[in-house]
């Protein structure tokens, strides 16, 4: 009934509606940042609750009409807290982003010292890039990775907090393959004096299901979105201590952000219901058994790895030993309908419009039901690809494979 009005209001946007979802629906999405979320998620984001305004928060509402918005909003915070052990939740940024901007304004004034993961090693942009408005108003130092071993220098966070002494330390990554150990980050800030943020945007669904070291107790603030491994709709969270609940709810709203979108506040409930299933536990810890066996795959074919393989959803190719750079690869596999994406390698030498890496993760996929098997079959022929990158009969030979196995892995079974 929707897609029969949408169709008739706006056939244009009906019909690049259609085509994205055959996209979705034809290719194999290894972007690990991106996934499937349930019908029940997407139901709730299509609702009537997008009419509302409900600036302001359960109970102190700046506009009638709350009454049910309300129920809503504290049944997404509860949900939220007790799935990450927080003692409050802010369930209304629109993003990642936006949920770091309301910590670091929270917390920090302008120029003030922050300790995080260099982008390069596998941070983020809002955790300090000079093109990010976070870099712009706050003084960022950098840690990063062992050259020899591609892990986080812990020892270099240590350093670094001694050196400058930064009033915040932010953990976290976008594109780090390996456990992330909070606690000892958490050790580092307290013993300098810096309050703790850890991102946990990418791996929040392995936390949520156990498969990640909790950063709480530790941590004083946690963000993170709940449109990757968590299998929600696209958006933010931040947790956190109770000392730091009235700084940051008066941070996100008015601080930062104006009307709340309680459609997806809805949607952010349910998905935190779905995340405390054991079919959610099963699920996430066959998303790791399926990079495992990814990673495996790549490394026999002499594919190198970044840190040499993963303990989470997601993987790093360094493209150089293949002689082909980051954005060649990622458009010679969307050409099959296998979607990856390009991305910086600790110590890159290229630019980050064209790096030296590539980034595949395996959530949505294993959303689909895929399993080793297939991620076999997956790994040989992404290596096939980056092999023979400008033969012809191979591309075309691959991309009759990907379309092949996406049909027998529909991404809503019936
Ligand atoms: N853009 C997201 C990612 O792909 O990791 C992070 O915000």
């Amino acid at each position: 009934m929707q897609e029969a009005k949408l169709r008739k209001v706006d056939s244009l946007v009906f019909r690049f509606l259609k085509q994205e979802e055959q996209r979705q629906k034809r290719g194999l999405v290894m972007i690990p940042s991106e996934n499937f979320t349930s019908l029940a998620v997407l139901e709730a984001l299509g609702s009537c609750l997008t009419n509302k305004y409900s600036e302001g928060y359960p109970n102190f509402r700046y506009y009638s009409g709350n009454k049910y918005i309300d129920k809503i909003e504290i049944l997404a915070i509860k949900r939220a807290k007790e799935l990450f052990k927080a003692d409050f939740a802010n369930v209304q940024p629109h993003s990642g982003t936006q949920a770091n901007m309301a910590c670091y304004f929270a917390l920090l004034k302008k120029g003030d010292r922050v300790l995080s993961m260099d982008l390069n090693a596998g941070g983020h942009l809002s955790h300090g890039a000079k093109v990010s408005f976070s870099g712009k108003f706050f003084h960022f130092i950098h840690y990063g990775v062992k050259k020899e071993t591609e892990l986080i220098d812990y020892e270099q966070v240590e350093i670094l907090a001694r050196k400058y002494r930064p009033k915040l330390i932010v953990s976290g990554a976008s594109s780090y393959p390996r456990k992330i150990n909070f606690r000892l980050i958490n050790n580092i800030a307290h013993k300098y004096g810096a309050y703790h943020l850890a991102d946990i945007a990418h791996i929040a669904g392995l936390v949520a299901a156990g498969l990640h070291p909790n950063p709480f107790p530790w941590v004083d603030l946690v963000t993170l979105t709940t449109q990757k491994t968590l299998r929600g709709p696209r958006g933010g969270v931040v947790l956190g201590k109770k000392k730091f609940e009235k700084i940051i709810n008066r941070m996100v709203f008015p601080g930062i952000q104006g009307g709340p979108f309680e459609n997806v506040i809805a949607a952010k409930a349910v998905c935190f219901k779905q995340a405390r299933t054991l079919s959610f536990k099963k699920y996430q810890e066959q998303v790791i058994k399926n990079a495992r066996q990814l990673a495996k795959v790549l490394l026999k074919e002499n594919i190198r790895l970044i840190t040499g393989g993963t303990d989470n959803h997601l993987l790093l190719i360094d493209l150089r030993p293949l002689k082909i750079s980051g954005l060649e690869a990622e458009r010679i596999l969307e050409e099959t309908g296998i979607y990856t994406n390009r991305n910086v390698i600790p110590f890159d030498d290229a630019s980050p419009n064209n790096p030296s890496g590539l980034r595949l993760g395996t959530p949505a996929l294993t959303t689909r039901g895929m399993k080793e098997r297939e991620m076999k079959l997956i790994g040989q022929l992404i290596v096939r690809i980056l092999k023979n990158p400008k033969n012809k009969k191979v591309k075309e030979d691959v991309k009759k494979q990907v379309i092949a196995l996406a049909k027998k892995f529909p991404y809503f079974k019936k």
